[in-house]
């Protein structure tokens, strides 16, 4: 980045020093990763500087001779990997990409159901403070407090009494495995259409780590930065019969010009994802996750759910009596990051909620197996029985610097001898 660090110095200190603080800490927030050096190459290239409204073979522009087969390949790859009819690449990210499908799917004022997010749903699913939840009428699932596990009868009867016009699957908390067949029957029974949104999960069906949606749900939706390794972006898979109406809302409906270094960055991520090694990969995140899973509970913390199916733990820490951002601040300090985050039935707000949320795709990425795992559970249990020390905080952040270096991040390149933490 000599370019970038002659002309602006100041931003170029401020990127430098993010990188070091990925390499130097554990990230354990589910929805995020490391991409891979070509993905970032990609993302940073000439594309940049091209407008391409419309899609390949119909473009409002001129001078569309490369983007085209880029969009083409993108598309051609996630159909294939997914096993889809049609794919559009053009969605700016996961929010944009949900609105463009209620869009393309609904009236105002139809009802959307959609996981509760105190429960593990996500604002687009319909939640009051979106505009999911203003412009169609939300009604809601979730868990039951029993078994932390959304009861399919129960989505069913809400269905039935509700009358939706669209079901979506899909969480940012849940730990468990969707049901999309049992959701797909309801969805047609009420005669609903079925979103299946997978933006945590994509990477993991991709490697067969857990069922996919598809033939289930006629409409898929997956941001492509989580567990799918890619840029940030999202993309909507769909039947044949519903691509005109998903293009025409994407755009023009709702946006202009695509993001082209996005769409090439997404094609090299959905050809690493077609690979025997990301097969492993997926596969991997979720014994990590059960791994951890494991020696949390061995250390007496309390899982929603009792563990998990897939990368991601949701850590209830009433019992711990510390509250969840204190508890993440605490983890930051120390060289764990994560986010707190509500649990089911949450007595406090979510800006103080109960617990916190935490994923193993950063930490597979960099080649981390299950004895990391225990490792990565013992430093955060000694860390939240000391919250308010700093020097024991500082202590294992120092411990988790070391061992981070023995596993170098995809797509990091900032020199050891430049090593300062910050
Ligand atoms: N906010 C993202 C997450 O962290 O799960 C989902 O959009």
């Amino acid at each position: 980045m000599q370019a970038l660090q002659s002309t602006d110095p100041e931003l170029f200190e401020l990127i430098r020093r993010e990188e070091r603080y990925q390499r130097d800490s554990l990230r354990l927030i589910p929805s995020e990763n490391y991409v891979s050096q070509a993905v970032l190459d990609a993302s940073g290239s000439v594309l940049q500087n091209k407008y391409s409204e419309g899609y390949a073979g119909r473009r409002y522009y001129e001078g569309q001779r490369y983007i085209d087969k880029i969009e083409a390949l993108a598309c051609e790859r996630a159909k294939a990997l997914f096993g889809a009819e049609h794919a559009n690449v053009q969605p700016y990210s996961g929010s944009p990409a949900n609105l463009a499908v209620y869009c393309a799917l609904l009236q105002p004022g139809d009802a959307i159901m959609g996981m509760a997010l105190p429960h593990g749903g996500h604002l687009t699913h319909g939640w009051d403070v979106s505009m999911t939840g203003r412009f169609w009428r939300p009604v809601r699932y979730g868990v039951t407090r029993e078994t932390g596990r959304i009861d399919m009868d129960e989505v069913r009867a809400i269905a039935l009494r509700e009358r939706p016009k669209i079901i979506v699957a899909g969480a940012t908390a849940y730990p468990r495995q969707f049901d999309f067949a049992a959701f797909g029957a309801i969805a047609r029974e009420v005669g609903a259409h079925f979103l299946a949104d997978i933006s945590h999960i994509a990477g993991l069906v991709v490697a067969g780590a857990h069922p996919s949606p598809l033939p289930h749900a006629a409409v898929v939706m997956t941001t492509t930065h989580k567990t799918l390794r890619g840029p940030r972006g999202a993309m909507i898979l769909c039947t044949e019969a519903l691509a005109e109406a998903i293009d025409k809302t994407v755009f023009p409906g709702l946006q202009g010009g695509p993001h082209n270094q996005t769409t090439a960055a997404i094609a090299v991520a959905l050809r690493e994802a077609a690979t025997p090694e990301f097969r492993a990969y997926g596969q991997q995140i979720v014994r990590n996750a059960q791994a951890l899973a494991e020696e949390l509970l061995a250390r007496g913390f309390d899982l929603v759910s009792g563990g998990t199916d897939n990368h991601l733990i949701l850590i209830d820490l009433t019992n711990k009596g510390v509250i969840g951002k204190k508890a993440a601040k605490a983890l930051d300090r120390a060289g764990i990051v994560c986010n707190y985050n509500t649990v089911p039935f949450d007595p406090r707000k979510p800006f103080s909620p109960s617990g916190i949320r935490l994923g193993t795709p950063s930490v597979t990425s960099r080649g981390m197996r299950e004895t990391e795992m225990r490792q990565i559970a013992a430093w955060m249990d000694a860390a939240l029985h000391q919250v308010d020390d700093e020097e024991a905080l500082k202590r294992i952040a120092g411990e988790v610097r070391a061992f981070c270096r023995a596993f170098p991040a995809p797509g990091l390149t900032v020199a050891e001898a430049a090593a300062t933490v910050v």
